[in-house]
């Protein structure tokens, strides 16, 4: 029998013509981050928020092409690296994920400096990152280690009553930690992998209710993360959640940008004190550890998780293939 050719350039003049992006793919607390390091088209020169419309509005087919399937998938969270844009920084991402542009991302970000160690770009020592929502200082503390001090965080709604159906009264707060947030407690759904399914489909509810009552953000925003939460499974950790991302999926990390929501309802509701610590656990018990510092009258949420780089990969975009920009 014939020895199957392994030889990666045998067929090479099939390859030509395809595009490529390079990635560099890891995971913080279970939850992926794809950074993406060249292949997108150029947003040499554009504000952040400039760059996302831009993404958007002419170049969506490279988000879908990089996170949804075949290449990826409901869970990933890709991560465009670009250029810094503010003096001083080393760099600007924009997160993404299947269906749409996150502002900030907890776990991305300490996903994103783990890879640029492993990249060699980066030591131990702290660096301020750009994203469009603003900067974030990240603290590289080796192994995987990373502490981000995320954009200042506040909650905006206290005690909102909503009307869920199939459930009945919910109340929540809204809050902002780089993406906005409604958080609630599970009652008595379990928060475990086996309830994943019943904690989705009540947090689909939760964030259908508040759609149709028109609560949002205090920009008017949609409200497109919903966090619900409960006591810590692990003793000596602070509290669980579940968090529902925009996509559907749900976040297999505490969530960086959802702890952050957390801890600023915390501070309103003086149930913790300026530094602080909450150990926040996730539903599958990966664990992020949480404080906060008041700058100039605002609350700045301090992050601290540990991500492992798992493959470097080259996605090849072949215009000829029928699902070469993904499925959505
Ligand atoms: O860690 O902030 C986060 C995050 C947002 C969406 C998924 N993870």
């Amino acid at each position: 029998m014939a020895d199957f050719d392994l030889d990666h350039n045998a067929d090479a003049s099939q390859n030509s013509g395809m595009e490529k992006i390079i990635c560099i793919d890891s995971h913080t607390g279970g939850e992926p981050t794809r950074v993406v390091v060249s292949g997108f088209p150029d947003m040499a020169g554009l504000s952040l928020p400039a760059a996302v419309e831009k993404l958007r509005d002419e170049h969506d087919s490279y988000r879908k092409a990089t996170v949804c399937e075949p290449r990826g998938n409901d869970v990933v969270v890709g991560a465009l690296l670009l250029p810094p844009v503010n003096a001083g920084s080393l760099a600007s991402v924009i997160f993404f994920n299947n269906v749409g542009y996150l502002g900030m991302c907890g776990h991305g970000t300490i996903g994103l400096l783990a890879t640029l160690q492993h990249m060699g770009r980066v030591g131990p020592a702290s660096y301020a990152i750009d994203t469009p929502v603003g900067t974030v200082q990240a603290h590289v503390q080796g192994k995987g280690w990373v502490e981000v001090d995320n954009v200042a965080a506040y909650r905006h709604l206290a005690g909102v009553l909503l009307d869920v159906p199939g459930y009945g009264q919910v109340v929540g707060d809204v809050a902002w930690g780089g993406n906005w947030f409604f958080l609630t407690p599970a009652g008595a759904l379990p928060l475990n992998l086996a309830g994943v399914q019943d904690l989705t489909a009540f947090s689909m509810a939760v964030r259908a209710a508040l759609r149709k009552n028109h609560v949002t953000g205090s920009d008017g925003a949609e409200i497109d993360h919903i966090e619900l939460m409960g006591a810590a499974q692990t003793h000596g950790n602070s509290g669980r959640n579940f968090v529902l991302c925009p996509g559907g999926a749900y976040d297999r990390s505490p969530c960086g940008t959802g702890t952050s929501a957390k801890l600023a309802c915390l501070a309103a509701d003086g149930k913790l004190a300026e530094g602080e610590r909450w150990l926040q656990e996730s539903v599958i018990g990966s664990v992020f550890e949480g404080r906060y510092r008041i700058v100039d009258d605002q609350l700045i949420p301090s992050i601290r998780g540990q991500a492992h780089v798992v493959a470097e990969t080259t996605l090849l975009l072949d215009r000829r293939d029928p699902f070469c920009w993904g499925l959505e």
